[in-house]
């Protein structure tokens, strides 16, 4: 039997990675994508086919997270075996700007996907994209049974959606797990997030198309693994024999300046000469230090990652410059576009 999948958020990093992973193992796969005035599918328009096309597996729905009557109709009708939540506002800066909205989504979001779930089709089995920003204050290294000290209202929303997600399993007997992921990156990640903001400026200074890049904190430790790994870590998580919660680290922890010493240093310059410090990327409460332990993971569901924050550090660099050379997306551009016209599909 074909295994039918749903993931929110397949537009962004991680759905793209997950469906891709997905698609190569037989499943269906059945994503949410919001409406936008502009196409937000550029991460996974090589994965799309013609959709009129019976042997197509890719199913894209329109839907949002705010919409709990959309959700509960999507999860009738699909009747997924597995539901992968990704979708979030999942900027950490952002959500101090924006702690409304950023609750409304990636906490309330998350109670209305598991109601719809828990009414149509308790069976199925639920991934929660849970947070190392759970730890916040706590210092390293942090596991399973690290206490958390949530210090941002993105964390927040994340601590209301890991006890929603437990509550699921503990109460209703729910196969419903966290996964809690450190930070994980790739050519992929959102330019707005510290390491893609690097890798791309290290790139365009290398071209000769910018001279700078403002930055704000540079002391913060962050454990950085490269996230076409870590969404086997997600899947493995639904084909476990019991549902449980897993951390997915890489274990080794990276300060912004050593990212930027080999982000510049792939390129032959010296980030002291091209970074500008400007207050505005600074937050009113910073977590200084993640560093994961995922030894529950290795022992329980094999899995290990091979890529550290140095090893990404230089790998997106790498694609960065491929993208300016080839003046596209490097993943975009090695593969054909849909020829298929159909603007009205997401
Ligand atoms: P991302 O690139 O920011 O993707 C977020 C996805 O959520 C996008 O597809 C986005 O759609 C969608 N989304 C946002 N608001 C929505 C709404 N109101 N309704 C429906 N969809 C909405 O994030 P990511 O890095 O792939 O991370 C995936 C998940 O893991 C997120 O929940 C994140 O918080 C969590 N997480 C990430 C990391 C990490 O280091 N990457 C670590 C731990 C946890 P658009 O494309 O239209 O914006
Ligand atoms: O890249 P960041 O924005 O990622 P952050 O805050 O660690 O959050 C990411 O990882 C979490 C997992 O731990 C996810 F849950 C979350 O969804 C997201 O994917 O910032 C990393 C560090 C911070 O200490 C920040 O203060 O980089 C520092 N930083 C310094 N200058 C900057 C900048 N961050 C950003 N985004 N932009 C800067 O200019």
């Amino acid at each position: 039997m074909t295994k039918r999948a749903m993931i929110t958020g397949i537009t962004g990093q991680d759905g793209s990675y997950l469906a891709e992973f997905l698609l190569a193992r037989g499943y269906e796969v059945h994503g949410v994508v919001r409406r936008a005035s502009s196409f937000n599918t550029h991460r996974i328009d090589h994965l799309r086919r013609d959709p009129h096309d019976p042997a197509n597996r890719l199913h894209l729905h329109y839907g949002d997270l705010s919409d709990g009557s959309r959700l509960a109709c999507l999860v009738d009708d699909i009747r997924p075996d597995e539901v992968y939540n990704l979708a979030a506002q999942s900027h950490v800066r952002v959500s101090f700007d924006e702690p409304v909205h950023t609750a409304d989504i990636t906490a309330t979001g998350t109670a209305r996907l598991l109601e719809a779930v828990r009414r149509s089709c308790p069976e199925a089995r639920f991934y929660q994209a849970s947070s190392s920003e759970l730890f916040g204050a706590t210092p390293p290294p942090q596991d399973e049974r690290t206490p958390f000290h949530p210090r941002s209202p993105y964390a927040a929303a994340k601590l209301f959606s890991y006890w929603m997600t437990r509550n699921h399993r503990e109460g209703y007997g729910m196969f419903a797990v966290n996964g809690i992921l450190f930070n994980h990156e790739s050519p992929r990640r959102g330019e707005t997030f510290v390491t893609r903001k690097i890798t791309r400026a290290a790139a365009a200074i290398a071209a000769g198309r910018e001279t700078h890049v403002y930055l704000g904190n540079l002391d913060a430790v962050r454990d950085w693994g490269y996230a076409a790994e870590y969404v086997e870590g997600m899947w493995r998580m639904l084909q476990a024999d019991e549902p449980d919660d897993f951390v997915l680290a890489t274990g080794v922890g990276v300060t912004i300046r050593e990212f930027l010493d080999v982000a510049f240093g792939t390129v032959g310059l010296d980030w002291r000469d091209h970074v500008r410090f400007d207050p505005r990327y600074l937050r009113p409460t910073e977590v200084d230090a993640l560093i994961g332990d995922a030894t529950k993971a290795r022992e329980v569901l094999g899995w290990k990652p091979s890529v550290d924050g140095r090893g990404l550090a230089k790998l997106m660099v790498e694609a960065d410059l491929e993208a300016i050379e080839h003046a596209g997306r490097p993943w975009i551009d090695t593969v054909p576009l849909p020829s298929w016209n159909d603007p009205d599909t997401p």
